[in-house]
């Protein structure tokens, strides 16, 4: 799809027009979710990963009045020591647009972005859902994962998020739910929840097919994939809970919400466990792109044919 505010990288222009697999990378993480310096580092590792896997990476961002898929490294430390980006969900593109202000794409936002591009994976660490301080407050992630058929690779919704509410809007809303060698949704930073998955698959091949079955029906979805946090870096749900449950409070007693939620809820989280939720952050961070990656390499992609 061809659209005057989207600007394709050379590499990733070239990917798409070949065929070869393209993994799409959100920017909110490294605007709004992670502190500095690790937010760099880890945009370019999750980068090294999608490559070691062969597949072209597609970090998504507002840059210069320009909706951008593909970022060079001077472009990632621009945005990584930005103090003014915005935070770009669905509603936010005209205005970074308009105003020409730089901007991190959010789940819903990337999502939005890698699809007018024509990619079809996505890694992120995990998506927004509905909150637990608010009833009203349910991610723009909710409207995109329904919208938008994309494969998303996550670590589950952080449990700072209320799950079994979030869980029930995806079904309602007829996305599948499949846990990467899990039959549990994962709750990021642990491995359980208690809450099921709708589909349990083994390998990256049958994630690919399973996605093209779906949207060979004719069903725009996306298809949402949880990749469990690897176990080495894991937290117990049961040591998360009170802190989780101290940092909402917080936030309520605080008046903040919007966007700012979850940013708020990220930083304090990270305070409480002294930087133990940071490790585990990065950690499947990067565990997810290189599923992504993966599975990428799995998608059968019509070869384009026009001028890169
Ligand atoms: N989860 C994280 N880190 C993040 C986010 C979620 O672990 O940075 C970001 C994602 O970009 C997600 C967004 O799309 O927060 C959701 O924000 P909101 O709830 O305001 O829609
Ligand atoms: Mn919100």
């Amino acid at each position: 799809m061809q659209n005057s505010h989207l600007e394709l990288s050379a590499d990733v222009a070239r990917a798409l027009n070949f065929g070869s697999p393209v993994v799409a990378l959100e920017s909110t993480v490294v605007t709004h979710g992670l502190p500095r310096p690790q937010n760099l580092e880890l945009a370019r590792d999750m980068e090294n990963q999608i490559r070691e896997k062969n597949a072209t990476p597609a970090t998504v961002a507002l840059l210069d009045g320009k909706i951008r898929v593909g970022l060079s490294d001077a472009e990632l430390i621009r945005l990584s020591e930005s103090d003014s980006a915005l935070k770009v969900s669905l509603r936010d593109f005209a205005t970074a647009l308009t105003k020409k202000q730089d901007g991190g794409t959010t789940v819903a936002g990337t999502m939005f972005a890698a699809h007018m591009a024509g990619v079809q994976v996505f890694a992120t660490g995990g998506i927004g859902g509905v909150h637990k301080e608010s009833a009203f407050d349910i991610s723009t992630d909710m409207k995109a994962l329904a919208e938008i058929p994309l494969i998303v690779v996550c670590a589950g919704a952080k449990s700072i998020l209320d799950l079994p509410a979030t869980i029930e809007y995806l079904e309602t809303m007829g996305v599948p739910l499949v846990g990467y060698r899990a039959d549990e949704f994962p709750a990021f930073y642990s491995r359980e929840s208690g809450l099921k998955v709708s589909v349990r698959l083994d390998s990256a091949q049958e994630i690919a097919q399973f996605a093209q079955t779906h949207w060979g029906l004719g069903l725009r979805s996306a298809v949402l994939v949880a990749n469990p946090i690897p176990a080495a870096d894991a937290i117990p749900a049961a040591e998360m809970q009170p802190i989780i449950a101290q940092a909402s409070a917080e936030a309520q007693e605080r008046g903040i919400h919007g966007q700012a939620v979850t940013p708020y809820l990220l930083g304090r989280v990270g305070e409480l466990t002294q930087n133990r939720t940071l490790q585990a952050n990065l950690a499947l961070l990067l565990n997810n792109a290189r599923l992504a990656g993966e599975i990428a390499g799995y998608m059968t992609r019509p070869r384009k044919i026009r001028a890169v």
